[in-house]
Formats: C-alpha cells, structure tokens, sequence
C-alpha cells in the first residue's frame, strides 16, 4: 500500500477511448451484487490506432469480459494496478463485463455500499470504478440506462438517474426498475438507492411551463423532517431561474436521505443523494444553523445540475470550476433569502479562521492544484471556499451584468462538455472586454496573500494617500510568489461628518464607495479633494480574501464601528477592536501580570447593546467576540492556554460590566411565536441567546434561572441546544448532569439529535472533556463507521482547543489512534480527521513534539493513499 504515486495537471491526456452509451444491469445482493455492464465505445478520433484501452476498476472480481459479442480468454486482457488493460480493440465496439462486488463490506462509503439496510451510492470522484470497469475520469459522457433487481420485501423502492421506464416482477419474490437518463454525464455522477424508503411529493413548473415532479426519499420515521428541505428547493429553483436563466431539465427531481455519508451531499443527476444532517429538520430536533445548512447545502446540490453536471470538469484539477462556481451561487442564494449581511459575515468568519490556517499549513495548495495523489484529500476549503472568493473577485471585477452574461455564454457553449478554468475565465473576459491574466494567477498561487496598508492625510491639498504593498508567503512547493491582482473596494469615512466622502481618483470619480486595483507589488492611490481628515475603510464586503493590516488606532475602530457605511467592515471593526484589547491580554496571561480590561471595548459594546438595531442577527454577530481558533490564526506562536484565558476574560469583564443590558436583550427578545426558520425569528433567537451566554460566563443567578427555564420550555432546538450547552459547559454540574440525562434519553431514538448531544459534552471546557470521549466511544450511539457519529464526538473534541492540546499529549494520542483505526474502515474521514494534527509547527516545542510523535505513529502503519498524502506532508 505503500507505492502512492502523484497525478500531474501537466500530464493530461484526452481518453483514447469515448463511451457513447452504458447499460448497467444490477442484482443486487448485501455480500455479492452482480453487476453487468455493456459499453458502446469509439476511439477518439485522435488517439492512435493502436492504443491499448485501459478502464479503471477496484475492488471487483471478474466473472466475464466479452468484445463485441466474443468472449475474451485470461490471454485477451491484463489485469493491472487499478484495472484492466485490452491491448486492441477496434476502432468502433461493445464490451461487456459481469462483475461482483461486496456493498455490506464497502466502509470506505464509495462505490455501491449500504447505509442502514439501504443500498447507496457516491461516485464522486473516483468511486465509480469500484462498482464496475470503466473509464472512470470526468471526460468521458454517455448516456445510461440502468436496470436494478432487489429483494421485493426489503427494497420495495429501486431508485436510479433519468426517468423509470420499465418496470416488473421476477421470481424468488424480486422485482426489478429500468431507468434511463438522456443526459450524457460522467460517471461520477451515476447514483443508485435501493430500500425501504418513503417519499414526500410536490411539483414544481418552470418558467418554461413544463412540470417537475420532486420527491424527498426518506426512512418512515423522518417523513415530518422534510418539508424545509422541499421549501429550500423549490426556492432554489425560482432563484436560479431568475438569477441565471437555468431551467431544470428531466421530469423528475428526487433528494434521498441515508445516514452514511462521508460528506454534506452528492448532486448526481436527477437523483442527489444526502447525508441525513444535510437534509432532514424539524422545530424540535434542528436548530436555526441546521435549518440554514440544509437550505443552502439543497440548493448548492440543486445548482450544481447546471454549473457541474450539464458542463463539467475535463479532469479533477478543474475541481474548483463546478466547487467554487457552485459555493458562489448557493452563497449569493442564501443571501438573497436571508439576512446578506449575516451570511457575509458568517462565511467570511469561517473562511479566515478554516481556509486561511490550511493556507499557511503543510498541506496548502492552489485554487487549481498542480497535483495530488489522493484526489478526495482535495475537497477543501480552499478549492470550495476560495473558489467561491475567487468567483466573486471576477463578478465584482466585471460587474454583475456581464457576469450574468458570461456565465449565459458559459453554459451555452459548453452544455454537455467537459472543460477548465480558462474555459470559464475565458467567457467571463470575453464579455466584458476585461484582461483577466494576471487575475488567473489566484488559481494558480497557494496561500494567503497579505496586505499592509498605510494612509496619510495632507490639509494642505485636501489629499488622502493609501499606499498599499502586496506579499503572498511561501508555501510548500512555491517559495516564490508574483503578485496578483486584488481589487480592494474601500471608503473614505469623513472624522467630522461621519459620512462616506467622495472618492476622487486621478481626475476620476468612483463615488463614495469605490474599487481600487492593486496589481503591483507596491502601489500609492492619491484621493483628491478630500475636504476632511477620513479614517479608511478598506476591504468592504471582503473585497478579497487576503490579510489586510492597518495600522487603526483603538479610537479609529471606535469610530468605524458605529460609522462605518458597509454593514461588514462595520463588524470587522469591531473585531479589530476586540484583537487589540485581546493581543494585550494575551501577552498580560504569557507575563503573568494582572489582567486589565479595555473600557473602550466595554464602551463600544454598551452602545451597541443601548442603539436600536435592526437587523438582530447582525447585532448578535457584533456581539460574538472572535473565536480562539481565529485569535490563534492571528498569533505568531500559538500559545492556547493565554488564548483561552484572555478570551474567557474579556467575555467575563463584558458580563459584568453590562450584565444589566445583557438581561434586558435576554428579556426583550423572548417570544412565543410558533417556531419559524424565517430571518426574524432567527436574529431574535441569535441575540437571546447571545446575551444567555454572557451571563452564564458570570454565575448570574437570574442568568442561571433563565437557562435552568429555557432547557425546560423546549421550546425549540435552537433555544433547547445553547439552554443544555451553557449548563453542560458551566460548573453546574447538578444542574447538567439531569437535562444531560433527560435529553440523552428523549432523543435515544434519533441519531441526528444524538450527535448534538456528543459534541455539547465533548465540546466542555472542563479538564474532564477527554475522559468523556473515552466514555462516549462506549456508547451504544457511537459508531466509528458512521462520519457523522466521528465528527460529532471526535472532531467536534479536536475543536476543543484547551483540551485536546493537553500538555500530556493524550488528546494527540487519542485522535492518532482514532485516525489509524478510520484509516482501515474510511480512509477519506481519516485523513480530514488528522488535519489538526498537521498544524503542529504553530505550537510551542513541547506540543510540536508530542504531535510528530502521535503523526509518526501513524505513519507506521500501512497507509491508505489518503492518510499517506496527508502524512507525508504534514512531516515533510
Ligand atoms: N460534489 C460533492 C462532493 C463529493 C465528495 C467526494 N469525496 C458535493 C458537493 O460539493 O456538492
Ligand atoms: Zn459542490
């Protein structure tokens, strides 16, 4: 297992041979499915004569290979590493192949496996080569046709892309559906469900006017847990209709929920497949988050039948075309349905505490990668989430209008072909007459780039000059960065009046809020007929995803945070704010001098706490101090004990200082309205429950009875979830031992609730979290099999930064041990769960030490390509 070789972008070559049509006949079965393929091919018409033809194949075992009707002997073909070489074929055939494979035996969860009695399947990437041989690789289109035969009784429903089309009864009490899907595609996004399996139906009628029938496919049980998952689609569908002129195109749209998955949901063609968390809600078992989660997540996988299936990715180095188009979408979506500024500030928190800390780790890379080994290692953040950034970069760049008409010309003159990046980037610099080199080096460059900034107001000549200096750090493979080109939307914020000034650029008016283009290493931009002394502010929106430093003085951030026009920066300033105060606390903790709380922190956020804020989501994230894995991405060295304390601190001086205005938002925003997922309610929820938090960090007696009340009104999950976790993550042990109990038995039934109630106790602060993983591992709930289950228990304990870096290195140990056994059963969840393990050169010697240690104890074992990759890197 130990012969991993990498892929280059460099190497592509078109496939030799084409597949025009597939039929696929399965019979199924737990321990041995039968699977018979016929392939209609042709060589492509470029490819020699004489080359071999090779499909991919994994995990199969061959009963017979036939070429147009002959079948082939031992001698005929050669099974190689990976799968099976014809050395030649003619130019035009039909090769079919019977095969069986093992879906009870198959924990990696790719290719056909079986998630509570139900048979399923992922393909993306690289799974479909483990169902049959096949040329597995996103350039290959064809048509399917696709017969499944299952047991009557325990597969009442057998479910495949396109439209059924025959179905019948077969002896030994089977049954059998033939479905065809007219849609060339890929074979990774070929999908198959078989099982019990109810449904929930609803239409929709597109703008065109034809109907679309839309089925929820779930366990019995779950049959009241999917009616927000069907809003979310039919909303997903008006939007993308409206926004980008995409109609859906089968008759048929289904959505199924299985409980075994290792990521949030797969959009193969007519018939996406979802992980249950990413699907299923009800007031009483999802909270809000949940509720926000499933919409965008159905409407990404919903998006994605025009930006990834009907034009797809020419290879997997293209992966960020479809991801990061996609992410693009289902945010501008969520943005137009819900609160946009929140989401903004939401993804972008996210962003620069996940995507920036994988950048300046060992296993960063580029937009575009150059090359992998392990191609599931690279479903990352930075493939999804900075390609969304990127994507938005280029809308800004070329204004919304004729990025709308790029993406028309995209998808016209690509529908049904596989393509790239400069594909995409072509039709978008096409339309708009944009020059876009300089601006492709984002997908080629890792890292983050950072920008330090530095402004200077001349009375004399009423001129503003920002000066602005670019560098992208080294990352492993690239110690050499050009510089890109960053466009930095920005605002002059007026001292006196406190407006937006106007922005007035060589002779050149770009209004009050204006984009500036930095594209060289350095760049002075001179502002003229600024009448006032202004405080920038840089970045709005998050113009780009970079670092930016600005010298700001605590007043100027003061200043922004109630002045500032963008409703982000606005939040961004008083994160700054928060930074600062929490930069000098952190260095008090290190010198063990006393702690001193900033008062202009408490002041900023006495007035926010006293100014009428509309939307309450908005103030509920203004409120929420910055996180210690964002502060720790800010630190040189990270020091995680100073981290906790100092935020704990800063958190308690707040309490204290505005207990009484942090009682009155608690009181003011209680409500009795029946549950609504609605933007509303949800900002509402959001700052009660903020303000609940902050009283509870100071063993407030009313705070305590308003939680001890809030558990047991149960009212809604959201309320239910932060009630229990503020118990659980107090001292109050008497008090969070029985809702512990009470809650752990009420949802024993539910596996959805269950990993909330895992990650709430493994999530504690207390030096006693470690031992309840151990505990929890016992339970009859957990399962190491289950992602869902390893995420809520182990990966939420590896968010628990204070405890699982423990200084006797027991967290390390654990989650080693934890990754060598998924390394066995599920290499793709093994190798993200070692990620925090990677991040070892940020910590101080003794915690580097302790996590090689626990990184080469893995990396003795024989490793799967997925933990191998990650492994090397991490130790290189
Ligand atoms: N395209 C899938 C991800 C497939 C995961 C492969 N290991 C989900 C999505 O991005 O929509
Ligand atoms: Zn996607």
């Amino acid at each position: 297992m130990s012969d991993h070789q990498p892929v280059h972008l460099q190497e592509y070559q078109p496939p030799a041979y084409q597949v025009s049509h597939t039929e696929l006949t399965f019979d199924l079965d737990p321990a041995a499915t039968r699977v018979s393929a016929r392939l209609d091919m042709t060589r492509h018409p470029e490819a020699a004569s004489d080359a071999p033809l090779f499909l991919h194949g994994e995990y199969l075992t061959l009963h017979s290979l036939a070429l147009d009707g002959t079948v082939l002997d031992e001698g005929d073909y050669r099974l190689v590493e990976g799968g099976l070489e014809i050395a030649r074929v003619p130019e035009r055939f039909v090769l079919e192949s019977v095969v069986e494979i093992a879906p009870c035996e198959n924990t990696a969860l790719e290719g056909l496996y079986q998630s509570s009695g139900m048979y399923c399947t992922q393909c993306e990437a690289e799974g479909f080569r483990r169902i049959t041989y096949y040329p597995d690789r996103p350039d290959v289109m064809a048509t399917f046709k696709v017969t499944v035969i299952g047991d009557k009784a325990k597969s009442p429903v057998l479910l495949a892309n396109g439209n059924p089309v025959e179905r019948g009864e077969l002896d030994g009490g089977r049954h059998f559906v033939t479905w065809e899907d007219p849609h060339p595609k890929p074979s990774y996004l070929f999908a198959l469900v078989a099982g019990e399996l109810y449904k929930v139906e609803d239409g929709f009628t597109t703008q065109s006017g034809r109907d679309v029938t839309l089925q929820i496919w779930v366990e019995e049980e779950n049959l009241d847990k999917t009616a927000h998952a069907m809003a979310s689609l039919k909303r997903a569908m008006r939007w993308d209709e409206e926004t980008y002129g995409r109609e859906y195109d089968l008759d048929l749209f289904m959505i199924v929920a299985v409980n075994d998955f290792n990521m949030g949901a797969m959009e193969n063609k007519g018939l996406n497949i979802f992980n249950s968390a990413a699907v299923l809600t009800h007031p009483h078992t999802a909270t809000d988050q949940a509720f926000q989660r499933v919409e965008s997540i159905v409407a990404h996988e919903y998006f994605h039948n025009w930006s990834g299936n009907r034009v797809t990715c020419r290879d997997w180095f293209q992966l960020s075309l479809k991801e990061g188009f996609t992410v693009f979408r289902d945010q501008c979506f969520s943005a137009d349905v819900n609160s946009a500024p929140v989401k903004r500030i939401e993804d972008v928190a996210f962003f620069r505490t996940a995507q920036f800390a994988e950048d300046a780790g060992p296993t960063a890379h580029p937009v575009r990668p150059d090359h992998y080994i392990e191609i599931t290692n690279f479903y990352t953040l930075t493939i999804y989430e900075k390609g969304a950034e990127v994507v938005r970069m280029l809308c800004n760049l070329i204004g919304a209008e004729a990025f709308r008409r790029g993406s028309d010309l995209y998808f016209e003159r690509f529908d049904g072909q596989a393509v790239t990046i400069e594909d995409f980037v072509a039709c978008m610099a096409e339309v708009s007459g944009a020059d876009l080199t300089q601006f492709m080096r984002w997908y080629a460059q890792a890292g983050t780039p950072e920008i330090d900034a530095y402004g200077e107001y001349d009375y004399v000549h009423g001129e503003y000059r920002l000066t602005l200096r670019q560098r992208t750090p080294a990352t492993p493979g690239q110690p050499f960065k050009k510089p890109l080109h960053i466009p930095v939307r920005l605002g002059l914020v007026g001292t006196k009046s406190g407006q937006d000034l106007r922005l007035t650029l060589a002779g050149e008016s770009l209004g009050t809020d204006g984009v500036i283009h930095l594209r060289e290493e350095e760049q002075t931009f001179v502002f003229t007929e600024v009448a006032e002394a202004p405080v920038p502010s840089l970045l709005r929106d998050f113009s780009a995803p970079v670092k930016l430093h600005f010298p700001y003085s605590r007043e100027e951030l003061a200043f922004l945070l109630t002045h500032d026009s963008d409703g982000f920066n606005r939040w961004d300033a008083g994160q700054r704010l928060a930074m600062l105060a929490l930069d000098d606390l952190i260095a008090a903790h290190r010198n063990g001098v006393e702690k001193v709380m900033d008062s202009r922190v408490v002041e900023a956020f006495r007035l926010l706490l006293t100014t009428p804020m509309e939307d309450k989501a908005v103030l509920a994230e203004m409120l929420t101090l910055p996180s210690e894995a964002y502060i720790a991405e800010q630190q040189p060295l990270v020091d995680v004990d100073a981290i906790h304390a100092a935020r704990e601190f800063v958190r308690q001086s707040l309490a204290l200082a505005l207990r009484d205005e942090f009682l009155a938002l608690y009181e003011d925003n209680q409500s009795q309205e029946a549950y609504a997922p609605t933007p509303e309610q949800i900002g509402q929820r959001s700052v009660k429950n903020v303000a609940l938090a902050y009283l509870m960090a100071i063993d407030d007696d009313q705070g305590l009875a308003y939680c001890q009340a809030q558990f047991d009104a149960n009212h809604n999950m959201t309320d239910v979830r932060q009630a229990l976790t503020l118990l659980v993550h107090s001292e109050h042990n008497h008090l969070a031992a029985p809702a512990l109990k009470a809650f752990g038995e009420k949802w024993a039934h539910d596996p959805l609730v269950m990993d909330q109630w895992f990650t709430i106790q493994v999530t504690r602060p207390q030096s006693d979290a470690l031992e309840r993983v151990e505990h929890l591992m016992q339970h009859p709930a957990f399962s190491l099999k289950n992602p869902n289950k390893v995420r809520a228990l182990i990966g939420a304990f590896a968010q628990n930064r204070i405890n699982f870096h423990r200084l006797d290195g027991k967290g390390y140990a654990l989650l080693a041990d934890v990754v060598i056994e998924l390394n066995r059963l599920n290499p793709d969840v093994a190798a993200r769960m070692l990620t925090p393990l990677t991040r070892w050169q940020r910590f101080d010697d003794a915690r580097q030490a302790l996590m090689r240690q626990a990184l080469e104890r893995i990396k003795a074992e024989p490793l799967s390509a997925n933990v191998y990759e990650v492994i090397e890197k991490a130790l290189a």
